[in-house]
């Protein structure tokens, strides 16, 4: 059977051929390990990246965060899809999703999550995989999450209350408790420690008791299934959740998620060796967007942020919230490249530009004083004060949702996707003109 499907499959890869042509030719000749990661502050459009290419691989992995990522794909029929734990490769049949060991993993939320996929027709049956060495987020985490919030007041974090931070502290301080242990049914000794109220307690162990079956099926010494798929010539794709200037190292700290979402995250959140890793994709909106508190140096604010916001559809995926709009910042991307090493990058929402008279790249900051920043200021005191420079392009105003070849956008709009190349020095190899599958250009 096995056989059968991957000759059927092959029989349509080649049909696709033919029709893609050169841009089908670039997907296939990516690395066996591919990484596909958020230059900004996240909601690139990662996931679409990941569910379209998820065809040409045979694993599809998730190394970090939690359910506070938001990806929304589309199938062939249109319909929508918004995924938090289950990766973005799940509406590709063929493809095995693996939840490696850097995610924290909300057992209700991943259960809930599957379901509402097998009710939209979606198999996960044998399609899922979890580490045995992931850390569980607990209800109390994100309690922990909101009381934290409420806390520190006018500088909250404005954090998405998945309990994240809150679980990366319980593994970071020791006391976390990872998958393979409520299999071992160590789970009630484990949850002692947390001083609940003995009937609390008793409801929290019936519970997880119950979670630990249901989870039985699903979990993996994924660490050895990564490698060993390696070995065995398999095609890894990995999606990162959030972003580089969301990183608990690199990012604007505190105003930070809690892993590591850049090139790091990978080896550290998978057990891949970096000497495996590939190609590295760089996921960027054609301008920037933030959700939550925290530096944004080319954010736009009023009415003006608000034409993006409505044009884009800025809202979180997870919370709904409304995402702060602003140019690009070429100088939070250069650092980011830096981290990363890129070798392409997934210019996206491209179309959400079209009806602008002029669009802004913010090209350099200067401090206070007048002196030029050499590169991403860590602190923040600088960061909220610097002024921006920016460079002014023509807007190409028409609509390009329709196009599929780049030599058939206006010539602003390639002036735009060049200018974002010589600047950042990484060749932009993917251009989104839409949210649909095929609103892709290649380059
Ligand atoms: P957390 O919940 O502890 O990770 O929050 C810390 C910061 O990280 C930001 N963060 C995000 N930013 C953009 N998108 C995310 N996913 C959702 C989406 C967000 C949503 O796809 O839209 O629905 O609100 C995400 N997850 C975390 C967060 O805003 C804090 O700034
Ligand atoms: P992710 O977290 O990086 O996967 O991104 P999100 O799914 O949170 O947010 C990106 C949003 O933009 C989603 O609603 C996508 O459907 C949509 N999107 C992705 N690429 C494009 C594009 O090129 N054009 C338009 N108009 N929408 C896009
Ligand atoms: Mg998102």
């Amino acid at each position: 059977k096995v056989i059968h499907s991957f000759s059927l499959r092959n029989a349509a890869l080649a049909e696709a051929e033919v029709e893609k042509g050169e841009g089908f030719n670039r997907i296939e000749s990516l690395s066996q390990v591919t990484g596909v990661l958020g230059c900004q502050w996240g909601d690139e459009g990662k996931g679409k990246l990941v569910d379209i290419l998820a065809e040409h691989f045979d694993v599809v992995a998730r190394c970090q965060g939690g359910a506070n990522a938001g990806h929304t794909i589309y199938n062939t029929e249109g319909k929508k899809f918004a995924l938090h734990l289950v990766p973005s490769g799940i509406l590709n049949e063929e493809t095995l999703c693996v939840i490696g060991n850097g995610v924290v993993v909300h057992l209700p939320g991943l259960f809930k999550e599957i379901e509402r996929l097998e009710s939209n027709s979606v198999n996960c049956k044998g399609r899922i995989l979890v580490s045995d060495r992931a850390h569980l987020l607990f209800d109390f985490h994100q309690v922990v999450d909101g009381l934290r919030e409420l806390e520190l007041e006018n500088s909250l974090i404005g954090t998405t209350k998945r309990g994240i931070g809150p679980c990366y502290s319980s593994k970071v301080i020791r006391n976390g408790i990872r998958n393979l242990e409520i299999l071992m049914m160590d789970a009630a000794a484990r949850f002692q420690g947390f001083k609940y109220s003995a009937d609390v307690l008793k409801d929290e162990v019936d519970r997880y008791k119950k979670f630990a079956e249901r989870l039985e099926p699903f979990i993996a010494d994924t660490v050895h299934l990564m490698n060993k798929s390696f070995e065995q010539k398999k095609k890894i794709l990995v999606e990162g959740g959030q972003a580089t200037m969301l990183d608990i190292d690199f990012g604007t700290y505190p105003f930070v998620t809690s892993s590591s979402p850049s090139a790091g995250g990978i080896c550290t959140g998978l057990g891949i060796p970096p000497s495996r890793l590939g190609d590295l994709i760089g996921v960027v909106k054609s301008y920037t967007t933030r959700v939550g508190s925290g530096p944004f140096p080319t954010e736009i604010l009023g009415k003006d942020g608000d034409i993006l916001r409505t044009a884009g559809m800025e809202f979180g995926t997870t919370t709904g919230r409304p995402r702060r709009c602003g140019w690009i910042d070429i100088v939070a991307l250069r650092f980011c490249c830096q981290i990363n090493g890129f070798s392409s990058l997934n210019l996206t929402k491209l179309d959400v530009l079209s009806d602008l008279p002029e669009i802004k790249l913010g090209v350099s900051y200067k401090q206070i004083g007048g002196q030029r920043c050499e590169s991403f200021p860590a602190d923040l005191n600088i960061l909220d004060q610097v002024q921006v420079d920016y460079e002014v392009i023509p807007g190409w105003k028409c609509g390009i949702s329709s196009i599929r070849k780049y030599e058939e956008l206006p010539q602003a709009a390639r002036r735009y996707v060049e200018r974002i190349e010589e600047l950042v020095g990484v060749p932009v190899h993917y251009i989104g003109v839409g949210p649909g599958r095929d609103a892709l250009i290649f380059k």
